[in-house]
């Protein structure tokens, strides 16, 4: 017998799946719409998945198989509707996938199908998270995520060191997924990987990250790019550096590509994460920038500062002060849909446009790199503006 607590939490849950969402009215920057609710959390994760219902083994219906958090997700617009490959986590630590769908991107995703399983299984991998995405021209959707594993070159007692590899799967229902070997690439750790859409000189594209450590970029330097012949069996030779790390900046420590970038008429558009250190521990903001449409390795456009930083409540989680993402939908609208989460524990959404995207990356100031010059900067607005006043008094 099924218990009778299940149908009121199913009541529960069916309110928060159809709860509209609303546009934050406390932040304006201009260019990203805020929304008061997340878009996903461990609420949103189907009660099936958590409890099991049957009375007679379930009596006081306990929580089985509890989940932590859900976070990082990947995206595709398929078919008309919003799909988010999320990073589901449960209270075991273990990370894994599930797709959620919503029919306007900003409110009502709801988990479709089962959590995401694959052919062939890596018996090395412990966890996997961060899938980015990609429907490719070659006809298949690819999922890059970190695969984890503990490092086996470390000593016996050491229970913490890992070594990220980049797992690979694809697919092209989002119903049946195909593992295929992990990408080979020259830097010893990777993680934060994402493919471009298109073939460049014939070959597949990729945005890679090369660490030394596992948290720790060392000598990695930053975002890097490089290519493979194939995604059935990935291997990139070289890495070139396209977006260093650099001191004093929100990228200072390390940075890492967000979701496979979107092309437009001016360029590429690419978001990605920057991390500081601060007393407080690390912090993760969100940043933008366009590379060449016919030369991938040449950034173009980059405002100078973040785009998006964690705000209010956002600040506060798991891993706190995080803004992450790795997922953005971009409609027939040209309205662009990205998926950020908020200190590793849940998911949110920042509207805006492709045409307001364009005007931020191509007119704000760029990087000034020393405060005499960022003070230059905004002497020539503030000069700029006493004119303009001026001007509209007359
Ligand atoms: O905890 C913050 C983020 O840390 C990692 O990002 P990076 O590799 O750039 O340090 C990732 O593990 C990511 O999942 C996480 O949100």
């Amino acid at each position: 017998m099924i218990h009778e607590a299940y149908q009121l939490h199913k009541q529960d849950q069916e309110r928060l799946l159809a709860k509209k969402n609303q546009i934050d009215p406390s932040f304006y920057n201009g260019v990203m719409t805020r929304y008061l609710y997340p878009v996903l959390t461990k609420d949103h994760v189907p009660i099936e998945w958590r409890f099991t219902l049957d009375q007679a083994t379930n009596p006081y219906f306990m929580e089985r198989l509890g989940i932590n958090s859900v976070f990082n997700a990947g995206s595709l617009y398929f078919h008309g509707e919003y799909y988010l490959m999320a990073r589901v986590e449960g209270t075991d630590r273990k990370s894994f996938f599930a797709l959620a769908k919503s029919p306007n991107g900003i409110d009502q995703f709801r988990f479709v199908g089962e959590p995401i399983m694959w052919n062939c299984p890596d018996p090395e991998e412990t966890n996997v998270y961060d899938m980015r995405l990609t429907l490719h021209e070659d006809g298949y959707i690819y999922g890059l995520f970190c695969s984890e594993a503990k490092d086996p070159t470390s000593p016996p007692d050491d229970t913490v060191s890992a070594i990220a590899r980049v797992g690979v799967l694809r697919t092209k229902d989002l119903v049946h997924f195909e593992r295929l070997p992990n990408l080979v690439t020259p830097g010893v750790q990777e993680r934060n990987v994402a493919l471009h859409p298109e073939f460049v000189k014939g070959k597949y594209l990729l945005y890679t990250r090369p660490q030394d450590g596992f948290i720790e970029t060392g000598s990695g330097g930053g975002i890097a790019i490089g290519f493979t012949d194939s995604m059935e069996k990935g291997v990139i030779k070289e890495e070139i550096l396209i977006a260093k790390k650099r001191y004093h900046t929100i990228y200072e420590l390390k940075n890492g590509i967000g979701p496979a970038p979107i092309k437009t008429r001016n360029g590429w558009i690419h978001f990605a994460h920057g991390v500081r250190n601060t007393a407080a521990g690390l912090r993760y903001v969100l940043y933008l920038f366009v590379t060449a449409l016919s030369d991938p390795t040449q950034i173009i456009a980059q405002p100078s500062g973040y785009l998006l930083a964690p705000y209010q409540e956002e600040r506060i989680g798991d891993v706190s002060n995080v803004l992450f993402t790795n997922g953005v939908i971009v409609n027939e609208k040209e309205e662009v849909f990205l998926y950020y989460a908020a200190s590793d524990t849940r998911l949110h959404v920042a509207t805006t446009t492709i045409s307001k995207l364009l005007d931020y990356a191509f007119h704000s100031p760029k990087e000034a790199f020393n405060s005499f010059d960022c003070v230059q900067q905004r002497l020539t607005i503030i000069q700029e503006n006493e004119h303009s006043l001026k001007q509209s008094k007359k």
